[in-house]
């Protein structure tokens, strides 16, 4: 029987999930110094405009529920082909979300919008950045922009790779 490629074919559009963790729907409405005026909405159409123009396909979701990102993370196998993942407070906290990455072995891009590694120290360890393929931080909204790049630039060289 034949098996479904984890990796969609080369023909087709690259699908990339963004996930937003706990309290970023917040943004652009509280702490405005820290973390911009920039609301997660108008984030979500930038990425759509990045999408548009790189001729991929971005879908973006947003919860406060570790267990439901955690979920996610798992129904994403066979259906995206990378993920960009803000998993805001529970980077610090949460092994299930590491291990739901590890899991799905699909190649992840963690972003922050801060420089995590220039606050405070129990902001400074990322439980994802071990299964993460890399970490964007420090650049604000920019940075979800760059880790879709990342990722599909990340996909594509392993599918060519692959085809060699
Ligand atoms: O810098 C980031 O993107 C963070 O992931 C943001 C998290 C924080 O816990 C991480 O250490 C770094 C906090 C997200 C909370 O977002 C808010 C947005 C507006 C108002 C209040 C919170």
């Amino acid at each position: 029987m034949a098996t479904r490629s984890r990796i969609s074919p080369a023909r087709s559009k690259l699908r990339i999930l963004v996930l937003h963790g706990p309290n970023l729907n917040l943004l652009g409405t509280r702490e405005r110094s820290l973390y911009g005026r920039t609301t997660l909405k108008a984030i979500e159409a930038q990425m759509a405009a990045l999408a548009k123009q790189e001729h991929i396909q971005v879908e973006s979701r947003q919860s406060n529920l570790e267990g439901e990102l955690v979920t996610w993370i798992q129904e994403a196998r066979d259906r995206f082909d990378a993920i960009v993942i803000n998993p805001a407070g529970y980077t610090h906290t949460s092994i299930a979300i590491r291990d739901a990455i590890a899991a799905v072995e699909i190649p992840t891009v963690e972003v922050h919008l801060t420089n995590i590694h220039a606050r405070e120290q129990f902001r400074q360890q990322s439980y994802v950045a071990g299964v993460a393929v890399g970490q964007i931080a420090g650049f604000g909204p920019a940075g979800y922009l760059l880790g879709i790049k990342a990722a599909a630039d990340h996909v594509r060289h392993a599918r060519s790779s692959a085809s060699r």
